[in-house]
């Protein structure tokens, strides 16, 4: 899965995605022809410690977000919609994460001559919208030069699709982004080829200056309460950018020291996950032990195709059991004399925390 950065200049794009993918992209070097930052963050888990602990593999692979950092134009892309190779970035991500600046730092002017985080939600969140609309408008102009040429058949599916348009194009018009339109799977389906930017899932990271740490939930909470669709996280970038680039337990230490409990990146990269309903199942195949990544409600030999494409065809059946059971056994012939290990068919959804052996024939 991918996650796009966005936000203004000097906000701390590239500072939280040097955190999150301990990375070491320039900061402060700010050019819109700059290639993109592409990187990607382990999720942690703390129930592969457990798993390592029962199946001592010689490897343990966990799940990955890939984030990528874009420089967008200075003036935002609103006026004329994001073009070319930065829309293409954001059409493609599955999620965005938008930088907020928080901090104030004499030395790091803001583009606009001072830090008012609302407004800079407020005018990211417009500029989505124009690009929307103007992606809309477009498509709208198209749907009527083709109704005229249409033929009987056509005309049906081109009606419905002007109708929809026109309907989450009048609600966006009044400031409501296609994500909180409470649209149907089956309109979000149709409307999936668009790649709206207002319909894709948005975490919002305040970046914080070090002084506003104290401050950071009740931070959050505000701007949460403005805007109950996003996932919000503050945390302070410089920060979590220095720890990143040290060991785990220096940064332990460190963190401890700081009153930072949980680390706020973890989260940020929790919430990716969770905010697009992907779960995990784990294997253990060859001392491997491997996440997998799949929406909730797949399929046992969906998800054996995510291992691969003969498996999914091939599926025979799949031995489960859940993470938790495992982990009270201890072991899994004990899991099995419980009768806690299940064999499952074709038809069952897998769950997250899964482990699951598949069998397969090719
Ligand atoms: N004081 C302070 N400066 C920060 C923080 N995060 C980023 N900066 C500085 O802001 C400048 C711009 O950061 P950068 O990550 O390049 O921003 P971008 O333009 O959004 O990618 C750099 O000089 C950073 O060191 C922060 O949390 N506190
Ligand atoms: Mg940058």
């Amino acid at each position: 899965m991918k996650v796009a950065i966005i936000g203004i200049p000097e906000s701390g794009k590239t500072t939280i995605f040097n955190a999150l993918t301990r990375g070491n992209a320039e900061v402060a070097a700010y050019s819109p022809t700059l290639a993109p930052n592409i990187g990607v963050a382990k999720v942690s888990d703390p129930r592969l410690a457990v798993l390592e602990g029962i199946f001592q593999p010689k490897k343990t692979v966990p799940a990955e977000v890939s984030y990528i950092d874009i420089a967008g134009p200075i003036k935002g892309f609103g006026k004329e919609g994001a073009g070319g190779e930065l829309l293409n970035y954001l059409t493609t991500a599955d999620a965005l994460l938008q930088v907020v600046r928080v901090f104030e730092d004499d030395k790091v002017p803001h583009p606009q001559g001072s830090t008012d985080p609302k407004r800079d939600i407020a005018a990211l969140d417009l500029e989505l919208a124009i690009s929307d609309l103007a992606i809309m408008e477009r498509r709208l102009d198209k749907l009527e030069t083709s109704l005229k040429a249409a033929k009987a058949t056509e005309r049906e599916s081109y009606l419905k699709e002007q109708a929809l348009l026109q309907k989450i194009k009048a609600e966006l018009e009044k400031d409501k982004p296609i994500r909180i339109q409470g649209l149907t799977k089956e309109e979000l389906k149709m409307l999936a080829n668009y790649q709206f930017l207002t319909a894709k899932p948005m975490l919002v990271v305040l970046n914080i200056g070090e002084g506003q740490i104290s401050q950071a939930s009740q931070l959050e909470g505000q701007i949460s309460a403005i805007h109950p669709q996003f996932a919000v996280v503050a945390l302070c970038g410089k920060l979590e950018m220095e720890l990143a680039q040290l060991g785990d337990l220096e940064a332990r230490e460190f963190r401890e020291a700081m009153g930072l409990s949980k680390p706020a990146l973890d989260r940020v990269i929790d919430l990716s996950y969770s905010l697009l309903g992907l779960i995990s199942f784990f294997t253990t195949v060859s001392s491997e032990l491997k996440v997998w990544t799949i929406p909730g409600g797949t399929s046992a030999p969906k998800a054996a195709g995510k291992i691969h494409s003969d498996m999914e065809r091939g599926f025979i059946r799949a031995e489960v059991i859940s993470y938790s059971d495992l982990a009270n056994c201890g072991n899994l012939a004990e899991a099995r004399k419980r009768g806690l290990l299940r064999t499952e068919g074709k038809s069952y959804i897998i769950q997250d925390g899964h482990v699951v052996t598949f069998l397969f024939n090719v």
